[in-house]
């Protein structure tokens, strides 16, 4: 007799604009994937936990200033430190939802005016989500969702470029088909509904395809 190997777990980002909810939505996610029998871990990006992870804290908190390429890289260090975890989750069965990924980090480097394809180039190789469910919400919607932090980035001017670059990168052919588009500006359970069914799409074609990396 032959054991059948459990099927592959599914990998799933979720990405968007500051205060469209995604960390809500992935809370949400995770209890929906959980209860309809999915293994799930989450996975925060940045991921403050580790060594650079706390770099990358002091760097946002604006305890610490570090150079735009090194930082670049250091939110890219921080994804491959964690990469092997997540392909040995997915192989094992486990779902794994990213709450932020590679997207944010090109999109909010490229927005400070690092060229694109420099920015994108650590990337290669990492696992590559088999769904991307974008949180959109427009200008006028965000405004009234209050104030920012007091974290680096969280000013307008940075949103208003990252919201275009974000756009921008919707469009590149390398990541064709990942992208499921969701309005954000409307109550969470509706928004919540939305979300689930981008990360259908998702479950279906991790049935039938191999995880893939970042090309
Ligand atoms: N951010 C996030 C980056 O600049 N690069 C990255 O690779 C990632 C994952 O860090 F402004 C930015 C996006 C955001 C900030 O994110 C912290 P959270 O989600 O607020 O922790
Ligand atoms: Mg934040």
């Amino acid at each position: 007799e032959t054991a059948t190997a459990p099927p592959r777990g599914i990998l799933i980002a979720i990405e968007g604009l500051d205060r469209a909810g995604k960390s809500t939505q992935c809370a949400l996610l995770v209890e929906r994937l959980q209860q309809s029998g999915h293994k799930v871990r989450l996975q925060k990006f940045p991921d403050r936990t580790t060594t650079i992870g706390t770099l990358i804290n002091s760097y946002l908190t604006s305890a610490t200033d570090i150079d735009d390429h090194t930082i670049h890289l250091l939110f890219s260090a921080n994804r491959w430190e964690l990469a092997h975890s997540i392909r040995t989750d997915i192989a094992a069965g486990v779902t794994v939802v990213l709450d932020r990924y590679m997207y944010s980090g090109v999109v909010f480097s490229a927005a400070k005016g690092l060229d694109y394809e420099y920015c994108r180039g650590p990337e290669v190789g990492l696992p590559r989500p088999d769904v991307i469910v974008f949180m959109d919400l427009d200008e006028g919607e965000a405004a009234k969702r209050g104030g920012f932090g007091e974290e680096r980035y969280e000013v307008p001017e940075v949103q208003r470029r990252v919201r275009e670059m974000f756009r921008m990168m919707r469009g590149d052919e390398r990541d064709a088909g990942d992208w499921g588009v969701v309005d954000a500006g409307a109550e969470v359970g509706v928004v919540a509904e939305r979300v689930w069914g981008v990360v259908e799409r998702g479950v279906e074609f991790a049935r039938g395809n191999e995880l893939r990396s970042i090309q």
